[in-house]
């Protein structure tokens, strides 16, 4: 009887920790498809086009990962979540891999049961005002109503950031990031304040950008990335290293072009390694880099200065080319 009692509370355990038992690669697998996490839509980095279809850098990264757990860059479904309800949406099993501009913290990755796996966009928290102002820092924001996304790093780092300086700002503060910007349009708030590459996006899309300027301070950092759950470390590996080998497939010059010849082969050695551990297909990394491009090829095609985002690759230039993307080698 006692022992039966025990077999039952193991059973039970067992249910309540089986999203990490099954392996999400299985689930994946036994699916045929990739459920990842994406914002509601934030240019440059996952909107959907007049068709309706995804793109943008972390809907690239959800491609990516399609492509080297199923061979298909194109098996992804995508669920739009807010800021609020990212995390949940992990913690529920509702998405496999969520790559939603979310910033790596220690009160994060330690108290949320999440992972994660490796920064792909060093960020920083900056501020946008209109150009009229004439401001150029601020510090000139005092007693200023500022518009921010409520469920981010951002109120509390800006929050911090001013009463350190001695100041008093009001916040305005809204679920939805739309909701936001349009009362920063309405001249509702002074300022509007976010990472900047998100306010790169936001002041691509008012009526009128060019009477809106981004201060150039940053007072935050906002290393951006994936996030698993930490219940399954095989998943967070292969999250991991397919955000490395597609920085250094870029630093070894295999581009998506290369894989139509001789470079097929150099990128197959490099994700040898992964075959056997992770259960990958030989050709796996040929795959993410045919269907998705390396990690330059992703950034100058959803942020670079020929899109509406107009970013430069700045720190997120590989380290060779001064910048501080650094991925550990794959042989
Ligand atoms: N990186 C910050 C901010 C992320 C965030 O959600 N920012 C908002 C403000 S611009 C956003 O991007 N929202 C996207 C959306 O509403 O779809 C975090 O992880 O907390």
């Amino acid at each position: 009887m006692h022992r039966r009692l025990l077999a039952t509370a193991m059973l039970a355990v067992l249910a309540s920790t089986s999203v990490g038992l099954a392996g999400t690669l299985d689930d994946v697998r036994a699916r045929d498809k990739l459920i990842c996490g994406v914002s509601e839509g934030l240019g440059g980095f996952s909107e959907q086009d007049g068709a309706g279809a995804w793109q943008g850098f972390d809907v690239d990264f959800c491609r990516a990962v399609a492509a080297a757990a199923l061979g298909d860059a194109e098996k992804v479904e995508y669920l739009p979540l807010s800021a609020e309800a990212r995390f949940a949406a992990l913690g529920d099993g509702k998405i496999d891999l969520l790559s939603r501009n979310s910033t790596w913290t220690m009160s994060r990755d330690l108290g949320l049961g999440l992972d994660f796996p490796g920064t792909s966009y060093f960020d920083g928290q900056g501020f946008m005002i209109p150009a009229i102002f004439g401001a150029i820092s601020p510090l000139e924001l005092d007693g200023a109503s500022i518009c921010v996304v409520s469920g981010t790093t951002t109120e509390a780092n800006a929050a911090a950031y001013f009463e350190k300086a001695g100041m008093t700002v009001s916040f305005l503060s809204f679920k939805a990031r739309d909701e936001a910007r349009a009362a920063y349009a309405e001249a509702k708030c002074d300022a509007y304040t976010a990472d900047r590459s998100a306010l790169a996006a936001e002041r691509a899309a008012l009526p009128t950008p060019d009477e809106h300027v981004i201060l150039k301070d940053v007072i935050s950092k906002e290393p951006l990335g994936p996030v698993v759950r930490d219940s399954d470390p095989q998943w967070t590996t292969l999250i991991r290293w397919t955000l490395f080998a597609l920085i250094d497939a870029e630093e070894q010059g295999l581009d998506a072009a290369a894989m139509a010849g001789a470079g097929a082969d150099e990128a197959k050695a490099m994700g040898a390694p992964a075959v056997k551990a992770l259960g990958l297909a030989d050709d796996w990394l040929v795959k993410v880099l045919a269907d998705v491009g390396n990690y330059g090829e992703i950034f100058e095609r959803n942020l670079g200065e020929e899109t509406p985002m107009q970013l430069s690759r700045g720190v997120n230039a590989l380290w060779t080319q001064g910048g501080i993307l650094y991925a550990p080698p794959m042989p």
